[in-house]
């Protein structure tokens, strides 16, 4: 494996899709070569995330990320340009070590997460590999083009509509390829603002590029999401396009009740809620579904979980030890992986690593705060863990990564596509419509 040596170091504070300020990297390294990240940035976060470093103050309504820009021009260039690193390991762990904190909050996890995306380029292309073909060689997996999530319809705090569950995602596991999963993505998404606009309902957007129309029940969103498959010449379902939930539960949440579309329920009821949404629709994948400190967890995983796949965002938060206690715990069936949550890329490929030994599936995932940066396209190739939610087929920065899955799959036409093993494939769906 090729060493790297840095020999400059460049961050700027830019902004984000949401108009809100993040940071930019440049290192250039061997031969003049730059390598850039840029850090994305969430809103539904989970305790136990890496924290942002933010300025507080009065600019950018204290969201300015100037401190930990300054911190990536000084002490983390200093550290960089200060010998010849054997791996990103090596490099991302001396940078945790210089933080000195355990959720990255003195530097900043915006600003080690843009470092560490970067440094891996460097280290690919130190090595004259695609990122995703390095990726897949550092974690010793085969690369696998992933089932894109789409998410068509945004609620939850992605939009200012009443409904209560986030992301209403659609996912063309029949798919013949990844490209063709991306029109199939489209056609629907197209399909649904017909739908909605023939409903005299608006078709503005969400944080993630979904629609945000003015509901407040989840089964009026899955009932137009199903219907614009049909409309769209699709089956619904894991043979032609299922659908992934986000309800992000920790916002719906308080004192030990959820509140979903004005009615209260106990832990015990929304799992019974979830299991009449999954006989109902065919619904294949469900993030989230409880608070990131309910211990309905296992319950929920011991009476859904061989019929949807259950995943932990907040819950697990790209965490490898808290990946391995869901595991120990039977919490889940799957983890989301977000660099920005774990802080650096070595921590995202030690959660990957975790998921897959503890025989766990893993989506690899965007923020809802993007920017034109693509790595979490590579990641998802490079980890073959199949699937990738980098929300709408549209908005420049959701399609910048499906975009270069297409560069990826045109370049290497024999990547195979879709999930892992059984999690699409050997449950069959039920459902009524
Ligand atoms: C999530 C993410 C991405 P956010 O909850 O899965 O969709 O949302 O980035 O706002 O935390
Ligand atoms: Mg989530």
């Amino acid at each position: 494996m090729s060493d790297l040596q840095i020999t400059g170091v460049r961050a700027l504070q830019i902004l984000d899709s949401r108009g809100y300020p993040t940071v930019k990297v440049w290192l250039q390294h061997s031969d003049g070569v730059v390598s850039a990240a840029s850090a994305p940035s969430g809103v539904s976060t989970g305790a136990h995330e890496a924290v942002e470093l933010r300025d507080g103050g009065q600019e950018y309504s204290g969201r300015g990320v100037q401190k930990a820009v300054t911190n990536v021009r000084s002490e983390i260039s200093d550290l960089l340009t200060s010998r010849r690193w054997q791996s990103l390991a090596d490099l991302d762990q001396a940078m945790v070590g210089l933080d000195g904190t355990s959720a990255r909050s003195r530097l900043g996890a915006n600003a080690t997460v843009a470092v560490s995306m970067a440094a891996a380029r460097a280290f690919a292309a130190a090595a004259g590999t695609p990122l995703h073909a390095w990726i897949a060689q550092t974690l010793g997996r085969s690369g696998r083009l992933p089932v894109p999530h789409f998410n068509v319809l945004n609620g939850g705090r992605h939009a200012a509509n009443p409904l209560e569950f986030k992301e209403f995602m659609i996912a063309p596991a029949g798919a013949p390829s990844f490209a063709d999963g991306v029109r199939w993505g489209s056609d629907v998404y197209h399909a649904l603002s017909r739908r909605l606009r023939k409903q005299g309902l608006t078709t503005g957007l969400g944080d993630e590029g979904g629609y945000a129309p003015a509901m407040d029940r989840p089964e009026e969103a899955l009932d137009l999401i199903v219907a614009a498959i049909g409309d769209a010449g699709y089956t619904p379902g894991r043979d032609g396009i299922a659908i992934a939930l986000d309800p992000a539960a920790n916002s719906f949440y308080a004192h030990g009740t959820y509140t979903v579309g004005g009615r209260a329920r106990t832990s015990e009821q929304m799992i019974a809620y979830y299991d009449k949404l999954i006989t109902d629709y065919p619904i294949w994948s469900l993030e989230d579904p409880l608070a990131e400190d309910n211990e309905g967890w296992p319950a929920l995983t011991a009476a859904l979980g061989n019929r949807v796949q259950v995943v932990g965002d907040d819950l697990f938060v790209t965490s490898a030890d808290r990946v391995r206690d869901g595991v120990r715990t039977a919490s889940a069936t799957a983890a989301l992986i977000k660099p920005n949550q774990a802080g650096t890329v070595s921590e995202t490929f030690d959660a990957l690593t975790a998921a897959h030994e503890g025989g766990f599936a893993a989506m690899v995932s965007h923020r809802s705060g993007e920017t034109d940066d693509t790595f979490v396209a590579d990641l998802a190739v490079g980890s073959g863990c199949g699937q990738l939610k980098s929300g709408a087929p549209a908005r420049g920065e959701r399609v910048a990564k499906y975009n270069r899955l297409l560069e990826i799959t045109d370049a290497n036409p024999d990547l195979p596509y879709g999930p892992l093993g059984t999690q699409l494939t050997d449950r069959k769906l039920p459902h009524r419509r």
